[in-house]
């Protein structure tokens, strides 16, 4: 987007892996990328359009921690994560369908990193949940975190010290009355409504710019 700062260093082709099947990490393991960049082979995942039948690229049981990964095109359904996960320094360069859904209860966070590009949403809340996202960059996306449309359980958003750009319609997104978002540290720029239907806001010391 236009309020652009960085610059992706970009991974070699050569370091491109094609992934033709979900890659489950198991509970309490972490799967370290070492920078490398996934793809979703778009006959078997999916090919990173709005369909909604797409399969993740990683599935995080309970515990697990994906780290150092590059998420290039297409991502498909990007992360789908069951229980607690870190998610550390993850790059989606073109969020697919979503970049990560959260599909089971659990406390996940998300640290470092970046995701631009998604036609709709960066991350989606499907369960009860606390979620953190800590030094995070999202840019240009229709919005940066949904909750399920329809769902009333509660979901406990941190957003701290990330740099927020371009949504189409929100930062956050919920029809539920008893989610919560708190955000400190923020920078944010051209981000729609902000907050959508959230009756629960702490903010302090962002700036807008
Ligand atoms: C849409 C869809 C949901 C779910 C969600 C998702 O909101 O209506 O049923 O599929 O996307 O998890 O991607
Ligand atoms: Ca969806
Ligand atoms: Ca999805
Ligand atoms: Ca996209």
């Amino acid at each position: 987007g236009e309020n652009q700062q960085w610059q992706i260093i970009e991974v070699p082709p050569a370091d491109t892996i094609t992934v033709n099947e979900t890659i489950v990490i198991s509970e309490g393991e972490t799967f370290d990328g070492e920078g490398k960049r996934y793809v979703a082979n778009p006959d078997t995942l999916g090919d990173g359009s709005q369909s909604e039948s797409q399969k993740s690229v990683f599935r995080l049981e309970d515990g697990a921690t994906l780290k150092n990964v590059v998420l290039g095109h297409p991502a498909a359904d990007g992360v789908h994560t069951y229980g607690d996960a870190l998610v550390e320094n993850v790059v989606w360069e073109d969020v697919g369908e979503d970049g990560l859904t959260i599909k089971d209860e659990g406390h996940i966070t998300v640290r470092g990193g970046l995701a631009q590009n998604g036609e709709d949403k960066v991350f989606q809340v499907n369960a009860p949940s606390t979620f953190e996202i800590i030094n995070f960059t999202a840019d240009n996306a229709g919005k940066m975190i949904r909750q399920n449309g329809g769902t009333t359980f509660k979901t406990s958003i941190f957003i701290e010290g990330s740099v927020i750009t371009n949504m189409n319609e929100a930062i956050f997104r919920t029809d539920s009355s008893s989610s919560e978002v708190t955000m400190t540290n923020t920078r944010y720029s051209d981000v729609g409504y902000k907050w959508y239907n959230v009756q629960n806001v702490s903010e302090s010391n962002n700036f807008e710019f």
